[in-house]
């Protein structure tokens, strides 16, 4: 079923570039159905926590709960199901809204469930050390059990928290320091019509509240964002100048819009915008019960009330760009036709299920003012493999590389494949098309692109002078170049007899470098023998104090190919810069290795 859902979406997206229409980036997730976002900010980024509406559900089926996140708000990564019911083993179903608080360095994830002992809605709490989990049941048993859903945490600015949750009651409990036990009782709040707003035509609900409240506050002022009158819902929201109430009606956020009957909110600050994510059914095969979630940024007026939003297909604006010269996860992705993804063997995910067409599209790739010489992916295929189109702008957009993937044996045995890339200049948004025979083709990990080795600060990183011109070596050790290991071109360095893990080849960069300026650093390396880390590092003397800068991390390298390592890093210093070496060493050991296109820029 799921291929349905991303076939149909290609198809979809196929249409509106024929007809030149501006691209859709909402709703956030084409994998699969998502519903119930909860976002949270942390670290420079926002993770967002959902539900998962199985495919072709007819009530709200769901077994898990799902994790992605962006720095950028258009481009989001999938980290999978780090939680489902099984993770509470006296849950039976019902994986619906939650709600995830972050405190003390630990990430608690409340979630309604229904238990299995009393057949009622009871609220779980499961905890990771990481906001994309794995997360464990951690109390065993229900926190809580009104049978009742929505669990929503604040913590104010006191250090007390409070959980919200119900439908068709509102309550909130205080919770204490541990955020796994409360004190006092289960409160009800009194839904009054000044407080939540008239239902029209029901008299055992009189107010519009329904369910999802999302409670958090802002220069002072404590919000309840909330689903109102079921069905269909709409978005209203009430305000109260303590974390208790009393609230205060203030109106329609979202109206009733599209074709999901629920609706539910979740609001966040991040980098200076606000920020509402709600669901719809706009999917293709979406509905009230195979929901999607979708984001739209927004202004608070000037006396602190919010807007009203609307639903749309273009989603948030993309908050910087993206650099395509580090790794950059696969499964990274502003829109996509067909694939699906899974979890990786070499860790996080893999996108997959591939077929002849599909594609990823990568929003505002900033490749800069000169072309980068390649593209690498790391692949995986039980079959012949395929291609991987690198274009620009459209799925029909101008190819700027086409890398040929081959069999590699198995949908988890990896292998990195390269292609030499050119025209891709500027920011531009990236698609990844792929090409084959009929079924599937290959699995993606990761990929990225190097840069133009002539728009390095190095002097003869391609290696192809005939000569180890610009090189040196810091340590000990001794250069060759060498024609019989070679990664592109007819030339590569050859470096021996290192005597520290911290020898290896050198330039002198200290006329090129600008001080507070940030460098992307790529370079291939390949072992002679054993299977070091190799890293590259930048030793900065400045008024007779030196530093020492990591431009990429330690990476495995061996002795059967070439390895890419890259890394961006900002290069600053105090004073007067006598002295900066670029140079390549390893974690440990003194194995002797081979280098070709370095560069840094
Ligand atoms: O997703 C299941 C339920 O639908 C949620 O708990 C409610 O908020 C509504 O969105």
């Amino acid at each position: 079923m799921r291929r349905k859902i991303a076939f149909i979406v290609s198809v979809l997206c196929l249409v509106t570039l024929v007809q030149g229409v501006a691209r859709a980036d909402n709703p956030i997730v084409q994998t699969i159905y998502t519903a119930d976002p909860a976002p949270l900010v942390h670290n420079g980024r926002v993770y967002l926590y959902t539900g998962h509406d199985e495919d072709g559900s007819t009530y709200f089926t769901m077994r898990d709960w799902r994790v992605y996140s962006s720095a950028d708000m258009v481009n989001w990564t999938d980290h999978g199901s780090p939680m489902s019911l099984a993770t509470f083993s006296w849950a039976s179903s019902d994986a619906w809204a939650g709600h995830v608080a972050y405190r003390n360095g630990k990430f608690y994830w409340y979630v309604p469930v229904n238990n299995r002992a009393t057949g009622r809605k009871a609220i779980g709490v499961a905890v990771s050390n990481s906001p994309t989990g794995p997360f464990t049941d951690a109390l065993g048993r229900p926190l809580l059990e009104n049978g009742e859903i929505d669990p929503n945490v604040l913590i104010d600015d006191d250090g007390q928290a409070y959980l919200y949750w119900g439908n068709p009651n509102l309550w909130y409990v205080r919770l204490n320091a541990d955020m796994i036990s409360y004190s006092g009782g289960l409160t009800q709040i009194p839904l009054t019509t000044a407080g939540f707003g008239t239902r029209s035509g029901s008299t055992s609900r009189p107010t519009l509240y329904e369910e999802g409240p999302w409670v958090f506050k802002r220069n002072g002022l404590y919000y309840n964002v909330f689903a109102a009158e079921c069905c269909s819902e709409f978005i209203g929201y009430s305000t109260a100048p303590g974390p208790t109430g009393p609230w205060t009606y203030r109106g329609t956020i979202m109206p009733r819009q599209g074709s999901s009957f629920t609706n539910h909110a979740g609001v966040i600050d991040f980098n200076g915008g606000s920020y509402f994510f709600y669901h719809n059914g706009a999917l293709p095969g979406g509905g009230g019960f195979t929901r999607s979630v979708a984001v739209e940024k927004f202004t608070y007026n000037s006396n602190g009330t919010i807007p009203t939003i609307n639903m749309t297909t273009t989603g948030a604006p993309q908050i910087g760009t993206l650099n395509p010269y580090v790794r950059q996860e696969a499964e990274t992705i502003a829109w996509t036709g067909g694939v699906e993804t899974e979890p990786a063997s070499e860790g996080g995910m893999n996108i997959g299920f591939i077929e002849n067409g599909d594609y990823v599209k990568v929003k505002g790739v900033n490749f800069g003012g000169m072309s980068p010489t390649s593209f690498s992916a790391r692949v995986a295929s039980a079959t012949s493999g395929g291609r991987i189109e690198v274009r620009l702008d459209s799925t029909s957009g101008p190819v700027v590389g086409t890398c040929i993937v081959p069999a590699t044996g198995g949908w988890q045995t990896w292998t990195t494949v390269s292609c030499p890339v050119s025209g891709a200049t500027g920011t531009r948004d990236l698609y990844l098309r792929f090409t084959g025979g009929s079924g599937y083709l290959f699995n993606m990990n990761y990929w990225q692109f190097v840069p133009l080795a002539s728009a390095s600060i190095l002097t003869n990183g391609d290696m192809e002078a005939d000569t180890t011109t610009g090189w040196g070596v810091f340590g000990a050790g001794t250069l060759a170049l060498t024609t019989s290991v070679v990664r592109t071109g007819s030339r590569a360095l050859a470096v021996t007899g290192r005597t520290s893990s911290w020898n290896g080849p050198s330039q002198n960069v200290t006329s090129k470098l600008i001080n507070g300026r940030t460098y992307t650093t790529g370079l291939w390396v390949r072992s002679q023998s054993g299977t070091p880390s190799a890293k590259a590092t930048l030793a900065l003397t400045a008024n007779g104090t030196t530093s020492y800068v990591s431009l990429t991390p330690a990476t495995a390298v061996n002795s059967s190919g070439w390895t890419l390592l890259s890394g961006t890093a900002a290069v600053s210093w105090t004073g007067t810069l006598s002295s900066a070496t670029f140079y390549v060493e390893t974690a440990a050991g003194t194995d002797s290795l081979y280098l070709d296109d370095v560069s840094i820029q």
